[in-house]
């Protein structure tokens, strides 16, 4: 746990290289983690979601700043589904936040993985912990709008921000249902062009329609220019709210109950996965497979016998140990 022990020190290398090692699911990551979950807990994660040039890495940096003058030191997360497929880093994220690059308490990392899309969320989940575990404040999670990875994403997140422009005003209408249930606070960026106080009002129209329980949040509505720093407090600000409501309401609780569970979920379906991708290097599956379409076995005898597999593998030490 050399690395684990570093990254708790603060060393920024060292939580760099282990974020690599979680994006490519290096074995040394799983044993490295166990040096890092019993010091999580503590970061306030908001995640920042909204279609590609809607300004959320421009936001971030507003935020970063006005974090660090509360003296709160910040790490960023910035995912993008599809470099997935291209194996490549988001760089334009990286050059709108590149004002901080100097400053030791701002740490940003962008995470792509190269495996199966599912395992983008455990990912982030773990490069969450490994900041968390260095000590920062706050964690800002940037993603792009894209179906499950993000709906998983976002349910990693205690506050989430959904980014809307007034140019992309048919967006609140082709939105995820999942995602528009997670939203806690509206951000209409670029509101120095025409239409941002129009989609303002169809978000209220929208937001009274939506039956709340009185005790339930009402979710904000924020307008920004991203790009002169306009409207950043009053972003922070109800950030912040957003933050008191949730430890009023014992919601937080909550919401780390079931960012946990969703790593538990993640991590099972990882061993699984993982367990298929090794027995199917031998023509086994292939094998099952033949079985299936001759009647000699049906898709649920079939899979009892993996995962009856899998459980002894485990248990002859593959994956124990912890
Ligand atoms: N007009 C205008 N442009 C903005 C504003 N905020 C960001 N932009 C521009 O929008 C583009 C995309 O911004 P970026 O932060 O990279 O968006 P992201 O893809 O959502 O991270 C950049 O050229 C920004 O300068 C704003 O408030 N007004
Ligand atoms: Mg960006």
């Amino acid at each position: 746990m050399r690395l684990a022990n570093k990254v708790l020190a603060g060393d920024v290398q060292a939580a760099a290289r282990l974020i690599s090692q979680i994006e490519d699911e290096a074995p040394n990551a799983l044993e490295e983690m166990k040096g890092i979950y019993p010091h999580t807990g503590r970061a306030y994660v908001v995640g920042v979601t909204g279609s590609p040039g809607a300004g959320k890495s421009t936001l971030a940096d507003n935020l970063i700043g006005l974090f660090r003058k509360k003296n709160m030191s910040v790490g960023v997360i910035a995912i993008d589904p599809t470099s997935a497929l291209t194996g490549g880093a988001i760089l334009g994220d990286r050059v709108r936040m590149q004002r901080h690059s100097t400053d030791r308490e701002v740490f940003i990392r962008s995470l792509a993985t190269r495996g199966w899309v599912g395992g983008l969320a455990k990912a982030t989940i773990s490069a969450i912990h490994v900041m968390d575990a260095m000590g920062k404040d706050v964690i800002l999670v940037e993603t792009v709008g894209s179906g499950q990875i993000e709906i998983d994403i976002v349910k990693a997140a205690d506050t989430t921000l959904v980014v809307l422009t007034p140019a992309a005003g048919d967006e609140i209408q082709m939105m995820k249902a999942g995602i528009l249930e997670a939203v806690d606070v509206f951000v209409i960026n670029k509101a120095d062009k025409e239409g941002a106080e129009h989609l303002k009002m169809n978000l209220e129209v929208m937001l009274m329609m939506k039956d709340r329980r009185p005790d339930e949040w009402q979710p904000g509505i924020v307008l920004t220019e991203a790009i002169h720093d306009k409207g950043t407090e009053e972003l922070a600000e109800a950030i912040f709210r957003h933050r008191e409501f949730l430890v009023a309401s014992g919601e937080l609780q909550k919401r780390q109950r079931e960012r946990a569970k969703l790593e538990l979920l993640e991590t099972v379906e990882g061993f699984v996965k993982d367990f298929i991708h090794k027995i199917d290097d031998g023509d086994y599956l292939e094998r099952l497979v033949d079985d299936m379409l001759q009647g000699r076995t049906n898709p649920h005898r079939a899979a009892l016998e993996i995962t009856n597999r899998l459980a002894s593998d485990l248990g002859q030490g593959g994956k124990d140990g912890f």
